[in-house]
C-alpha cells in the first residue's frame, strides 16, 4: 500500500516538474516580434485643445491602428501629471511618465545643448524652423537627448513667443523696463530678458495663471496658441507681437521604455511622431491669424507695430554669451540655414 502512495507521489512530482519547466520556459521568453504590448503615459502640460494634445489624440490613434491594439497611449493634458515640464521630464527619466510633449524650454537642464534654439530671434520664419529642425543641427539635439534618459523622436512646435503684460501697450523694452515677467525655467531666456532690462522670473506652467491674476509677476510670454487655448486674456490686458524667439517642442519618449520595445516598434513609434510633427506644427500656424482676432475680441489690447529691431538691439549683448556657451559656428549654421 505504502509503495502504491509512494509511487502516485512520485508521478505528481514529475508532473509538476515538467509543467512547471513548461510554465518558466513560457514566463522566461521575451516578448516575440508583435507580441510586445504597452499601455504609454503622454503626459502634457497644456489644455486638451491646445495643439500638443490634438497632435498626440491623433498619433495615439495611428499607434493603436498600426499596432493592431498591441500599443495604447493614453493622453494626460493639463498638468494632470506634474505642474511644469521640468517636473514631466524628470518623470520620463524615472519610467513614471512614457512619453513628453512640451516645449524644449526647461530641456537644457538635462540637455545643455538644446539650449542653443532658445537665442531670441535666431529663427527668421516658419520655413526657417522647418528646414534646421528637420535637419542635421535639429537631429543632433535630439540625439543628444538619450545622454539623459531621454528619447527625443521629433520637433513638435510651440511657436514664436509674445509679450504680454497687465500694466501698458509695449512696443520697445523701454516700455516694459523692469517689469517681472514670468519666464521658463531655461538659462538663455532668462539672460536676454535680463539683459533688454526687464526682471525674468522663471516658474513652472501651472503656477503662472494665479501669479498673474494675484499680480505676483506683471507678464509671461508665450505663443498665441498657448496664450488663447489657456485663456492669458482674461489675466492680462495687453499682448505684444514681439516674436523674440521661436519656441521649438518635442515628443519624447523615456529612454528606458524605449529600450524595452521591439525595434519594429520602436521604428513603427518614431515614423508616427514624425508625420505627427507636420500635422500638429500645421494647426498652431493656420490658427495663428484667427486667434489674435479672438484675443482682441476678448478685450487684449494687441499690439502688432513692435519695434522688434530695438529688442534685438537690447538683447543683442547677451549674444557674446550665447557665443561662448553654443559656440560660435553653431549659432552662424543655424541662422545661415537657407
Ligand atoms: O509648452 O511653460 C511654457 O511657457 C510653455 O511654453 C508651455 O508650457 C507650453
Amino acid at each position: 500500500m505504502i509503495k502504491r502512495g509512494i509511487a502516485v507521489v512520485l508521478v505528481l512530482f514529475l508532473v509538476g516538474l515538467v509543467a512547471g519547466c513548461g510554465g518558466d520556459k513560457k514566463a522566461a521568453a521575451p516578448a516575440a516580434k508583435g507580441e510586445y504590448k504597452a499601455q504609454l503615459k503622454l503626459a502634457t502640460l497644456t489644455t486638451a485643445s491646445h495643439t500638443y494634445n490634438l497632435g498626440a489624440n491623433k498619433f495615439a490613434e495611428l499607434v493603436k491602428e498600426r499596432s493592431k491594439g498591441r500599443i495604447e497611449v493614453k493622453v494626460y493634458p493639463d498638468g494632470q501629471l506634474g505642474k511644469g515640464e521640468r517636473e514631466l521630464l524628470e518623470g520620463l527619466q524615472q519610467g513614471t511618465i512614457d512619453i513628453y510633449v512640451g516645449s524644449t524650454g526647461p530641456i537644457g537642464n538635462f540637455s545643455p545643448s538644446m539650449l542653443v534654439v532658445d537665442i531670441p530671434f535666431l529663427f527668421r520664419d516658419f520655413n526657417h524652423v522647418d528646414k534646421v529642425l528637420d535637419g542635421p543641427i535639429g537631429q543632433q539635439l535630439l540625439a543628444d537627448l538619450d545622454k539623459s534618459g531621454l528619447k527625443g523622436l521629433a520637433f513638435w512646435e510651440n511657436g514664436f513667443r509674445n509679450l504680454t503684460n497687465s500694466k501698458v501697450a509695449v512696443k520697445t523694452p523701454a516700455d516694459a523696463k523692469g517689469m517681472k515677467i514670468r519666464t521658463m525655467e531655461n538659462k538663455t531666456h532668462m539672460l536676454a530678458f535680463k539683459t533688454a532690462g526687464l526682471n525674468p522670473t522663471p516658474m513652472a506652467w501651472s503656477e503662472v495663471f494665479g501669479a498673474l491674476q494675484q499680480k505676483v509677476i506683471d507678464g509671461q510670454e508665450n505663443p498665441i496658441a498657448v496664450i488663447y487655448s489657456s485663456k492669458i486674456y482674461e489675466v492680462q490686458k495687453f499682448l505684444s507681437l514681439t516674436q523674440h524667439v521661436y519656441s521649438p517642442a518635442v515628443l519624447i519618449v523615456s529612454l528606458k521604455k524605449w529600450q524595452a520595445m521591439p525595434k519594429e516598434d520602436q521604428e513603427m513609434l518614431l515614423k508616427t511622431a514624425q508625420e505627427m510633427a507636420k500635422y500638429q506644427r500645421k494647426l498652431g500656424r493656420d490658427a495663428e491669424e484667427k486667434q489674435i482676432g479672438e484675443l482682441a475680441a476678448k478685450g487684449m489690447t494687441v499690439t502688432k507695430d513692435v519695434d522688434k529691431k530695438a529688442w534685438q538691439d537690447a538683447m543683442q549683448p547677451a549674444f557674446a554669451e550665447f557665443a561662448k556657451q553654443f559656440g560660435k559656428d553653431k549659432i552662424d549654421a543655424i541662422m545661415n540655414t537657407k
